[in-house]
């Protein structure tokens, strides 16, 4: 018997967790958290421990695939990886002989391994990449970078340390990752209290010391009345935020209005309770984390309320604290050198971005750029034409609203290429299918974690691919051969690692022992009194003039969101535990575990619709409906219904998946359109549904 432990990255969620993969004679037969990151305590969540399901499934694509009839119709020749790259090759050139390579987009799911498909798109010179992240946490970054000069992993998340996690729009025990769990569980034996702010009461309000359950989109008026509250009755950290605010008499004049007793109106929670739980807070600073958000493009006031959030953190000393937002490191700061990347190889683009990111919007990172403006180029063909597009780990017909438009929109490209490991809404409707190996039978580049103590790390390959399947690597190195990108082809693995390595002190070897390489002997808190911020006042800003200077407001006066008419509901969603977004509910071990999704509604309005536990209703939307199981409860607000989203798939190819629960983006009609030009993110959650017993 051939046995072995391979330290490797987890692959089935954007987390990446780092794990040991203990290989039988060429099969992996264990899953675990990687023993030597204290913060795993060897432990992986139920999707980590479902990746040799992965492997084993056959509906997966296995081998290149080339379309055959219309888009989406789903006659597919399978052809060789040589065939495929030709193909592609060919197209792209054809686009930038017509177009320029700024014809060419090309948008990915974000994180930490994307350099040789960035360098692959601005070796060809086009600008327009862009990641999935107008549809996840724009919202939250662009707060960050308007109160803090940086974006929102400048900070990291102390939970360890905390004494008081609030948790608004953050579901930490359901939408997981393993070291945040691990570390929140650690503070709340050490007394840490927990209060949950959401509009139903999930795992993690279970485990709450304090469950507010808000009335949905009215958190930003929560947020106004805390700051009042702090403010008003001296409870903030006054040392702090004269040395570090910007502006906080405005601030003051700006919520004079915003009392408890005004926010009760809106949210529903009790003045008194709200007052309790700010002086709770105050007693806790500066050990205090107001977890900003993550998946917050919901409202078009979803960026304010991540902003009053970074506020208030501040107000209470928790930037830069210990326990709370402690700033991250980077190797530079331990006198140690980053890593090489490919994307340095090649001069930045001198095209506009397509989406007007940077320039039209100049507020707005250029980096990721806003996802939905390029697919509406696609239509529009304005500012210029987009005429092939990549979706590399990226499924945007599930991940963005309105799917029907959508295909419009990539009805236009000549080419539509999907890089891949699971079918998806946007393969199937692709062009080109390449078809990646699952994480467990391929490697990444070496990636870099920017943290208290920031560290290398890397994925091996634990397995061979049991199909025609090749990795990241692979693919860009196909493809760049054949596009004349030179620097980007290798032939090894090795050999791109040690480009990547070269004069940062770390060897390929380093790895061996446990799986990362640490950069520093211990975590480095950084005194934010002795710390210049990257805004123009070099503080933590209340009014950022580049906001303003696109005639946005720092401080938006509070408006309420339209509400549900009579007889609708606000449509809300979220994660649970046992999938990832769109692409494991027909992976064998999961779907067993949650084959579908369920509609929560609110008891009393149940009983009204005459809906019972269990029983299937009829969600619609203008003339378009679909049929789910009601799970009725007291738990949820009853302005809303909510679903887990990802479930309702269509595609013959998955047989266990479909026609299993509802798609909630399916009932976002005309939702590209919503967004908000102060976070850059859309507006999944201003969509109304009606509900009637089937
Ligand atoms: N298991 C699992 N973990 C994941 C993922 C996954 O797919 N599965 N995905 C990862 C990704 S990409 C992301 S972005 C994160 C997301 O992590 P989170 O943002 O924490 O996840 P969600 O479950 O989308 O939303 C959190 C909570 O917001 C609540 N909510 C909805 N509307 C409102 C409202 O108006 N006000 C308030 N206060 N609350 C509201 C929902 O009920 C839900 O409990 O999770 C990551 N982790
Ligand atoms: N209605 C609604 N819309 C949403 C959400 C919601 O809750 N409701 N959630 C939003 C959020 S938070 C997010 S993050 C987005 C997620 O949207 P996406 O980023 O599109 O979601 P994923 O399903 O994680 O990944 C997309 C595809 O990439 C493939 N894939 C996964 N890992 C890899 C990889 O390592 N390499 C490659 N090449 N392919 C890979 C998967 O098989 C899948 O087909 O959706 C957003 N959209
Ligand atoms: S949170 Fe779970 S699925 Fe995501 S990387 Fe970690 S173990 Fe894997
Ligand atoms: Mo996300």
């Amino acid at each position: 018997m051939n046995s072995e432990k391979i330290f490797s990255i987890c692959g089935m969620c954007t987390v990446r967790c780092p794990i040991e993969a203990e290989v039988v004679n060429g099969e992996v037969v264990f899953l675990r958290g990687n023993p030597h990151v204290p913060a795993m305590k060897g432990a992986v969540c139920p999707r980590g421990a479902a990746g040799n399901a992965l492997i084993k499934d056959s509906e997966r694509p296995q081998a290149p695939m080339i379309r055959e009839g219309e888009r989406g119709e789903g006659k597919w020749r399978t052809v060789s990886w040589d065939e495929a790259f030709d193909y592609v090759a060919d197209r792209l050139k054809g686009v930038i002989d017509q177009y320029g390579a700024r014809g060419i987009g090309l948008s990915d799911r974000g994180g930490p391994f994307r350099d040789p498909h960035r360098a692959f798109l601005k070796g060809l010179g086009s600008p327009n990449y862009c990641n999935h992240d107008t549809s996840c946490a724009r919202n939250v970054q662009h707060a960050a970078i308007s109160v803090m000069g940086a974006g929102r992993k400048s900070v990291s998340y102390d939970l360890k340390n905390a004494k008081h996690v609030v948790l608004q729009l953050r579901n930490i025990f359901e939408s997981i990752n393993v070291q945040e769990v691990n570390n929140l569980m650690d503070a709340m034996e050490k007394g840490c209290k927990l209060t949950v702010i959401d509009i139903r009461a999930n795992v993690s309000a279970a485990k709450a010391d304090r469950f507010f359950m808000i009335r949905p989109g009215a958190d930003y008026a929560f947020n106004l009345a805390v700051i009042h509250e702090l403010l008003n009755e001296k409870l903030y950290d006054a040392d702090y935020a004269n040395e570090v605010i910007s502006d906080l008499d405005k601030l003051r004049d700006f919520v004079k209005n915003y009392t408890p007793e005004w926010a009760e109106k809106e949210t529903g929670v009790p003045a008194g309770e709200l007052n309790q739980f700010v002086r709770e807070l105050a007693k806790a600073k500066p050990a205090v984390l107001w977890h900003p958000g993550w998946m917050t493009a919901r409202y078009r006031t979803s960026f304010y309320v991540s902003r009053t959030i970074y506020i208030i953190n501040a107000l209470l000393g928790s930037i830069g604290a210990k326990g709370g937002l402690p700033l991250v490191n980077k190797p530079g700061d331990f006198g140690r050198k980053g890593l090489n990347a490919l994307m340095d190889l090649y001069p930045k683009p001198e095209e506009k971005r397509v989406d007007g990111a940077g320039w039209l919007y100049p507020h707005l990172e250029s980096g990721p750029g806003l996802g939905h403006l390029m697919f509406k180029a696609m239509e529009t063909e304005d500012p210029y034409p987009i005429k092939a597009y990549i979706a590399y780990r990226h499924d945007p017909l599930m991940g963005y609203p309105d799917p029907d438009r959508l295909k419009q929109m990539f009805d236009k490209l000549d080419l539509l290429v999907s890089v891949t490991f699971s079918w998806s809404d946007t393969a199937w409707y692709s062009d080109v299918v390449l078809p990646l190996s699952p994480y467990l039978e391929r490697e990444t580049v070496v990636a870099c974690k920017n943290a208290l103590k920031p560290y290398f790390f890397v994925r091996k390959r634990a397995v061979e691919p049991r199909f025609d399947t090749k990795a990241d690597w692979e693919i860009i190195s196909g493809l760049a051969k054949r596009l004349g990108l030179d620097q980007l082809v290798f032939d090894r693995i090795e050999d791109l690692w040690n480009f990547q390595l070269e004069g940062t002190g770390v060897k390929i070897e380093d790895f061996e022992a446990t799986g990362i390489v640490p950069l520093a002997d211990s975590p480095k808190y950084k005194d934010v009194r002795e710390h210049k911020f990257k805004t123009p006042s070099g503080k933590l800003e209340i009014i950022s003039d580049t906001w303003e200077k696109q005639g946005i407001p720092s401080l938006m006066p509070y408006e309420s969101l339209k509400r549900p008419e009579e007889g609708e509901f606000r449509l809300t969603f979220g994660r649970c535990a046992l999938h990832t977004q769109g692409h494991t509910v027909n992976n064998t071990m999961l779907f067993e575990q949650m084959p579908e999704n369920v509609l929560w509604i609110n008891s009393a309005v149940a009983e009204k619709l005459k809906i019972s536990d269990g029983g299937l209703v009829e969600v619609s939307q203008n003339g378009y409906s679909e049929e789910i199981r009601a799970k009725v409860t007291d738990f949820i607000h009853p302005e809303a219904v909510f679903v887990i989203h990802g479930f309702g798939h269509t595609l013959p190819v998955e047989s266990r998946a479909l026609h299993k629960g509802l798609a909630d983006q399916k009932f976002m009609k005309g939702g590209l359109e919503l967004w908000d030009p102060a976070g850059g993110a859309m507006a999944l959650q201003e969509h109304f549904v009606k509900v009637r017993p089937v």
